[in-house]
């Protein structure tokens, strides 16, 4: 059986495309979810949002005990806050893609450093929501190496 991948969003992205459109554009996250099913042509995905860090960290245990082939997370604020995210993500041995719907470098400072990007494979920012795409078919090349190697 195909392991699935896992997408996880970070708090407010349930109101995705009811706010802020100049930055987070009008998509909204069972759009964005549906997006990746599509990207994902039949390997499974488990896809979640939460507004509570310590609901996130569960899911990557989960992720972990069950052999997710990859995770595609977007953490948004817990990005710059949270230790114990970034603890659970390097426990998980396969590859993990950091994503982001706007570009968080070219933001205020604030935005720039995250604690999640020395722990992940790769990085997606500044591409909206069709990020997401990107990084599911992305993950399916990167979670085909792994299981290669
Ligand atoms: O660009 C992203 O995807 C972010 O991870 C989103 C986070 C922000 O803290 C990061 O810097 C970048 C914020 C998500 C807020 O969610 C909203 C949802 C709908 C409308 C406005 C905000």
């Amino acid at each position: 059986m195909t392991r699935p991948i896992w997408v996880l969003n970070g708090p407010n992205l349930n109101r995705l495309g009811k706010r802020e459109p100049q930055i987070y554009g009008a998509t909204t996250l069972a759009e964005v979810e549906a997006m990746c099913r599509e990207a994902a042509e039949g390997t499974p995905v488990e896809f979640r949002q939460s507004n509570r860090e310590y609901e996130i960290i569960d899911w990557v245990h989960e992720a972990i005990e069950t052999e997710a082939a990859g995770i595609v997370i977007n953490p948004a604020a817990f990005t710059f806050t949270s230790m114990a995210i970034m603890d659970a993500l390097k426990m998980f041995p396969g590859p993990i893609i950091e994503l982001h719907i706007s570009n968080i470098h070219k933001r205020e400072p604030i935005y720039h450093r995250s604690y999640m990007s020395p722990v992940v494979t790769a990085v997606i920012a500044g591409l909206g929501a069709r990020g997401y795409a990107f990084a599911i078919r992305a993950m399916r090349d990167l979670a085909a190496e792994a299981a290669r190697a």
